[in-house]
């Protein structure tokens, strides 16, 4: 021993050095090994040197001004890849800003991971008020679908398959991912480490349907007089778009998609009953619903929307607890939407019997008439524009390019939207979804220009962009290209209601007149105000033409729109007189 030369100091420590990693070095060796190529998020303590070491090891790190919006960006990764979109956020507050879109993700059953950094552990426990206390795990379990906490360095690959596997196996959703200030610098020995990471295989099994339930199904299907498919957005998120078509072809059964389902067949496909909506849903004896809930969306499947005879609904989800959620589902079929709907076109062979034609002959003219009615009111060239008119602008941009992706919110302009602009290809339509909720605009359309390279259109109500509209720095900043149609009716619904105060203005209105478009220039973004639809469409066309990031203030009648769009039915009535 004594003869053994001693090594200088400065390689010893280097050997040492080289022989431990860490908690930041296992996340994110851990989602690299699981493919994880994007995060979206905020930084703060205690999670700041995490994404620069994450930005620097090769994932692309996207900044935001609200972890609400990076949430919605995650979540709508995940939905458009199937993979799940990872959300960083800090300790409490940030964490909290995330929730909601955590929260959202899970009732629209996309997967995404937040990723939370949390205060000190033995801190918390104790209330004894730490930098930013809270118990984070316990406030977020009940609002995901799966939430873990890791406290080990050695626990870190376990922690991340654990999330990824729960957000898109089975019904998907969002995952709580737990990690304390403490675990980001905890060392361990580096090959321990590197045996601790966990690549997740076939992290979302097939799920087969039964033979005798896909018989059940077809059986019910064949001997229908009126039968009715429903697409949901599930079915868009399978990505089975062929076995799709083929089912609803060789079925020759009308369709009806659901918002974020326009577009898997596209509008103008001559099955598709977008248009018919009312007489379908009224006048069809057997319903097969494909990914798609019976739940507010489509009036709990009874009741008026529904007409008067009974219904025979065969459903197709991957969650059997949705079975007899609202009515009896005479033929539930359990499984992937893939795997069914294969299993499905595979059961009905080549010679199965298209619908009785007066039902086909029923929907087709109810639907030409509907189109009929509408088309002249795309034309309007009125200014300031109404919402017909500026859509028409709109759908012309979407047929002239199908591959472009449309985020949609507000409540006249989603709702008008919805009907107004067809879609041609899967998963081109994003939009409030589940639950209607207000402010995934912007959030959504970076994630979707960045997973997708495609050109993105967001077309938002005035008050649904001021959810997220902070964000266009985020857009200007990274480059996007998004175009953004702000349809500018001076409020909430519209912008004519007058405050019985005599001083404070009506709650449901904005400043009157007000430029969106000059909010952009701050931060380097082309700015349009546009008064006709032909000001509108050359701007969008324009836009979407450079990729730069564009904001145009579409000037929309303020007297134009309807109080919640088309569900005002929804709101409660006062029992008072007014
Ligand atoms: C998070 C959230 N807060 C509030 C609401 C209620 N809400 C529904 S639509 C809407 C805005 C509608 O106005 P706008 O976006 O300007 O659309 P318009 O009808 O004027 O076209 C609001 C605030 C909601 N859906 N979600
Ligand atoms: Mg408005």
């Amino acid at each position: 021993m004594l003869d053994t030369p001693a090594a200088p100091a400065d390689s010893t420590a280097a050997q040492a050095q080289r022989a431990l990693t860490d908690g930041f070095h296992l996340v994110i060796e851990a989602l690299k090994l699981n493919g994880v190529k994007t995060i979206y998020g905020v930084p703060g303590i205690p999670i700041t040197d995490f994404g620069r070491l994450a930005q620097a090891a090769g994932i692309r790190v996207v900044s935001f001004r609200h972890e609400q919006h990076a949430g919605n960006a995650a979540a709508i990764a995940g939905y458009l890849t199937k993979q799940p979109g990872v959300c960083l956020t800090v300790s409490a507050p940030g964490f909290l800003n995330g929730l909601t879109a955590l929260s959202n993700a899970t009732t629209n059953c996309f997967p995404m991971i937040q990723i939370s950094g949390s205060s000190e552990r033995e801190i918390v426990d104790l209330q004894q008020g730490d930098y930013e206390e809270m118990d984070q795990l316990a406030i977020a379990k009940p609002l995901c679908k799966a939430a873990f906490r890791v406290l080990h360095a050695a626990d870190i690959g376990i922690g991340v398959a654990r999330a990824i596997r729960a957000a898109v196996s089975g019904r998907p959703g969002g995952v709580y991912l737990d990690l304390p200030a403490k675990l980001f610098a905890q060392a361990i020995d580096a090959d321990a480490g590197a045996k601790s990471l966990v690549k997740v295989v076939d992290a979302a099994p097939a799920q087969i349907p039964a033979p005798d339930a896909v018989a059940r199904a077809l059986d019910l299907l064949k001997r229908a007089k009126r039968p009715l498919i429903v697409l949901g957005k599930g079915a868009a998120y399978a990505q089975a778009d062929d076995q799709i078509r083929r089912l609803i072809e060789t079925s020759g059964v009308p369709f009806l998609p659901m918002s974020m389902a326009k577009g898997l067949l596209p509008d103008t496909h001559p099955q598709c009953a977008g248009a018919a909506r009312s007489t379908v849903l009224k006048d069809s004896d057997v319903v097969m619903l494909v990914g798609a809930r019976l739940n507010w969306l489509l009036s709990h499947g009874k009741g008026k929307t529904w007409g008067e005879a009974r219904k025979t609904f065969i459903q197709i989800d991957i969650e059997p607890k949705e079975m007899d959620s609202n009515v009896e589902i005479a033929a539930p079929v359990v499984g992937d939407i893939g795997s069914c709907v294969s299993a499905l076109v595979e059961g009905m062979g080549a010679q199965w019997p298209a619908p009785p034609a007066d039902w086909i002959t029923a929907v087709k003219t109810k639907r030409e008439e509907n189109i009929a009615k509408m088309a002249p009111r795309f034309l309007s060239t009125r200014s300031p524009m109404d919402f017909h008119g500026a859509l028409g602008a709109l759908r012309a941009v979407i047929k002239e390019r199908p591959d472009a992706i449309l985020v949609n919110e507000g409540a006249n302009t989603l709702d008008l939207a919805r009907g107004a602009i067809d879609m041609y290809q899967p998963r081109k339509r994003l939009d409030v979804g589940t639950w209607g909720v207000m402010g995934i605009g912007m959030g959504f359309a970076i994630a979707a220009a960045i997973e997708t390279g495609k050109p993105v259109l967001a077309l938002e109500g005035d008050s649904a962009f001021g959810f997220s509209g902070m964000e266009i720095e985020t857009i200007c900043r990274y480059n996007l290209p998004i175009c953004i149609v702000i349809f500018n009716n001076d409020g909430i619904y519209r912008g004519t209601e007058v405050s019985k105060t005599g001083s404070d203005p009506a709650i449901t209105t904005f400043v009157k007149g007000a430029r969106y478009d000059r909010m952009i220039e701050a931060f380097g973004g082309v700015g349009v105000n546009a008064t006709t639809p032909d000001e509108l469409k050359r701007a969008v066309d324009t836009a979407m033409n450079s990729g730069k990031p564009t904001l145009i203030n579409a000037v929309i009648d303020p007297a134009a729109g309807t109080e919640s769009g088309s569900i005002g039915k929804l709101n409660p009535q006062s029992a008072v007189k007014k």
